[in-house]
């Protein structure tokens, strides 16, 4: 019950307010500005606070089968109103919801129940109390927005090419393309932020943002042409609250590839001697000149298997040699060496032999490496 009541009484709601029923429960919740727990001229009433009502025994006051309660409102000429029509005569207490970010004021403050607050700062509830029949218009509750400390914070994601890439080898990037590096920052604190700034360990002054709002998120970019290899970079942003520096950083890596130059067949090397990267070339121990290798690559096989792998194992080397990737096949181009030096080239191995048995699976494993199907892309 407001202490002005008699004020708004006289001029606006005489007939409303006396229309009030009997051995009524309220009435009002409002936002107590100046933390004192007493209902004070300009503070205002707050809507939208449910309000529950129990008896002593804990047990709620049931209305319609429900546990009775009232959400403040607008009535009676003021906001943060609320009452129980016709209660009980028992004993009783009121619970008030305290609302997200609230706090209760301090209760049972100065000698006047009607202008004070009746809740636990703990608990929103009153102390049980008798209500007989002529109603209790006093059970009220004062709060306000509780104080939060400041806390500057701020976050920095870092992209290379659009990808997070917080760990090696991070994407694969053609030397010589462009990079672009991408630098977001967010105010996750609760307070604005100032001097917010980002630098790059490798690369320098990225950019000045200068205020962050709370919440707010900025990007900055840098570009530059990928370099062989591993490469990593940490983006941090520093910025300030009042005397407080708060920083952050975030790295993101990529690995710079030179593309390989692809695989040739038999075909392809007999063809193309202008491509050898090499003017001679040893299998099974024996040199063998560009010339000479060409001649025995492009010679009628007749059924002898030592013409087909000394074709897949020059063509093989060859691609190789010229830069394609080699891991899945340096294996198999050792075995089909040491073959080649058991059974050179003319020495008649048959298809059905056991020398052909031993010597097929390296054939087949150099043909597909060689055919762009393991580890190297073919040429085309
Ligand atoms: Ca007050
Ligand atoms: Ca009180
Ligand atoms: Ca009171
Ligand atoms: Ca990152």
């Amino acid at each position: 019950m407001r202490k002005n009541i008699l004020i708004v009484l006289s001029v606006l709601v005489l007939v409303t307010l006396t229309a009030m029923p009997a051995a009524s429960i309220g009435d009002y919740v409002w936002n107590d500005v100046n933390k004192n727990g007493i209902q004070d001229d300009g503070e205002t009433g707050i809507n939208g606070v449910k309000v529950e009502l129990f008896y002593g025994s804990g047990n709620c006051y049931m209305e319609s089968n429900e546990c009775a309660s009232r959400i403040t409102t607008f009535g009676y000429g003021k906001n943060g109103f609320y009452v129980f029509e016709g209660a009980p005569q028992d004993y009783l207490y009121v619970k008030f919801n305290l609302p997200e970010g609230y706090v209760f004021s301090p209760k049972d403050q100065g000698s006047d129940d009607a202008i004070d607050s009746d809740a636990d700062l703990n608990t929103g509830l009153t102390e049980v109390f008798y209500h007989g029949t002529a109603g209790d218009l006093t059970r009220d509750a004062g709060m306000y927005r509780a104080e939060v400390a400041p806390t500057p914070a701020i976050d920095i994601t870092k992209y290379t090419n659009g990808d997070d890439a917080n760990t090696v080898p991070g994407p694969s990037i053609p030397v010589g393309s462009t990079v672009t590096w991408k630098y977001d920052v967010v105010n996750t604190g609760n307070v604005p932020l100032t001097n917010v700034r980002v630098t790059d360990d490798i690369i320098g002054d990225i950019c000045t943002i200068g205020d962050l709002a709370v919440g707010e998120t900025k990007s900055c970019a840098k570009t530059g042409t990928a370099v062989e290899g591993q490469y990593s970079n940490i983006g941090t942003v520093t910025g300030a609250y009042e005397l407080r520096m708060i920083t952050d950083n975030d790295p993101s890596n990529y690995f710079g590839t030179t593309p390989s130059p692809g695989t040739g067949t038999p075909g392809y090397w007999k063809n193309h001697p202008e491509a050898w990267p090499v003017d001679s070339i040893m299998i099974g121990g024996i040199t063998y000149t560009k010339n000479q290798a060409i001649a025995i690559i492009a010679a009628p096989v007749k059924g002898d298997k030592t013409y087909t792998m000394f074709q897949a194992l020059v063509s093989a080397k060859l691609n190789v040699i010229i830069g394609n990737p080699d891991s899945c096949i340096a294996d198999s181009i050792t075995s089909a060496d040491a073959w080649m030096g058991n059974y050179p080239v003319g020495s008649k191995v048959e298809g059905s032999s056991q020398e052909w048995k031993d010597g097929e699976p390296l054939y087949i494993k150099m043909d597909n490496y060689n055919n762009g199907l393991l580890c190297a892309q073919h040429r085309d």
